[in-house]
């Protein structure tokens, strides 16, 4: 016997998931959990008997629900199914999959759209903080396709830009969460910053590096791993994250000099395998480390200082992520007021998901 589920699958920027409606799921978190492993096929290398495509990058799930915040239209709660090990973890955020939510809301009738464009506020349970997307509803249906190109994704779509509103410190509880724009761990100088995701920034050359290897050159190199591992186990719980051991945060960014006209370039292991691109909090915490005085990531992006708003460009393996910065210095401190981006986002299949009735046998 199994159990069917709503569920519909999108890309959203460079991930791709699975979106369920919160009242389509168990309540019961541990339930819940089982569910979304079996539906996955977690723990499992290829995630053969589920819909998880065996990356970090397509084990992502988005639960969808009316909102909990006075100055929201939806809820968005990330679980990452942990690809080998029977685990669904709410420790972090995703901005990719952030970029479906708006079009999942409207085709689900949870929110109405209007007709040219809709703007849908989302309030991201992970990190209790705010988005507001721009989702392109021509006759009031979502459109998909489009102009917009990121990298990362084959061809173009509809653009769905994304502001930021309150999410520094969101999950470390304040920007740089040592207190300091550097630190030294094992002997490597360091960066602890949280502009929406738990990053730590380093220099590639401190690893005998250069920071423009490919992800699989990275991840076939075993003894840099190691260090990065050991370097996150110590740092996680100085940045509020207590024992990080099996979290997915902070994430590790070796950086080197931009290359292609950015202004700074990254690889970043998402903790344990490597980003083909860069994730959007991701990108959005390393620009932000970009603007702040005394840190790795200003030393390395080296940019002139002074504008209140700016487009910074990202670079990682497959291009560049350019994130719109306004930042202010105040008292010799970084404050920021508002970041923005590009992502597009594809429905892609809508139907039931079935998993065991031993695991579940149904509302
Ligand atoms: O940083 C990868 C991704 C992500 C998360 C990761 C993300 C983000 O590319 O906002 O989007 O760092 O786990 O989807």
């Amino acid at each position: 016997m199994q159990t069917d589920i709503p569920c519909t699958v999108m890309r959203g920027g460079t991930s791709k998931g699975l979106y369920f409606l919160a009242r389509d799921l168990p309540a019961d978190v541990a339930t819940r959990d089982a569910v979304l492993l079996a539906a996955m096929g977690s723990p499992d290398a290829r995630q053969i008997d589920g819909m998880g495509g065996a990356h970090p990058l397509t084990s992502k799930i988005a639960v969808v629900g009316p909102p909990s915040h006075p100055d929201a239209d939806v809820d968005y709660l990330f679980l990452q199914a942990v690809v080998e090990e029977a685990r669904i973890d709410a420790g972090q955020n995703c901005g990719n999959l952030l970029a479906g939510v708006g079009p999942f809301a409207i085709e689900e009738g949870l929110f109405a759209a209007q007709d040219g464009v809709t703007d849908v506020r989302i309030h991201m349970l992970n990190t209790r903080s705010l988005a507001v997307v721009a989702i392109q509803t021509p006759g009031g249906r979502v459109r998909y396709d489009g102009e917009a190109r990121i990298d990362g994704v084959p061809g173009t779509a509809a653009a769905i830009p994304i502001d930021f509103l309150d999410v520094a410190g969101s999950s470390c509880g304040t920007l740089l969460p040592t207190g300091n724009a550097r630190d030294v761990v094992d002997g490597v100088e360091i960066t602890a910053i949280d502009n929406g995701m738990p990053v730590v920034v380093m220099r590639a050359a401190d690893f005998g590096k250069t920071g423009y290897e490919t992800p699989e050159a990275l991840e076939a190199d075993g003894e840099l791993k190691v260090r990065i591992e050991a370097i996150r186990l110590r740092i996680g719980p100085m940045m509020n994250l207590g024992d990080v051991a099996s979290k997915t945060v902070p994430k590790m960014c070796l950086v080197a000099p931009a290359r292609h006209g950015g202004v700074i370039c990254t690889r970043s292991f998402i903790p344990h395998r490597v980003h083909e691109a860069i994730g959007v909090f991701g990108a959005v915490s390393v620009a932000t480390a970009c603007v702040t005085p005394g840190s790795i990531a200003a030393e390395v992006a080296a940019i002139a200082d002074g504008e209140a708003v700016r487009e910074l460009d990202v670079e990682h393996p497959t291009g560049f992520f350019t994130v719109a910065m306004d930042v202010v210095l105040v008292g010799g401190r970084i404050q920021v007021r508002r970041s923005a981006l590009l992502r597009t986002a594809r429905r892609l299949m809508r139907g039931e998901v079935y998993v065991p009735a031993s695991v579940w046998g149904g509302p």
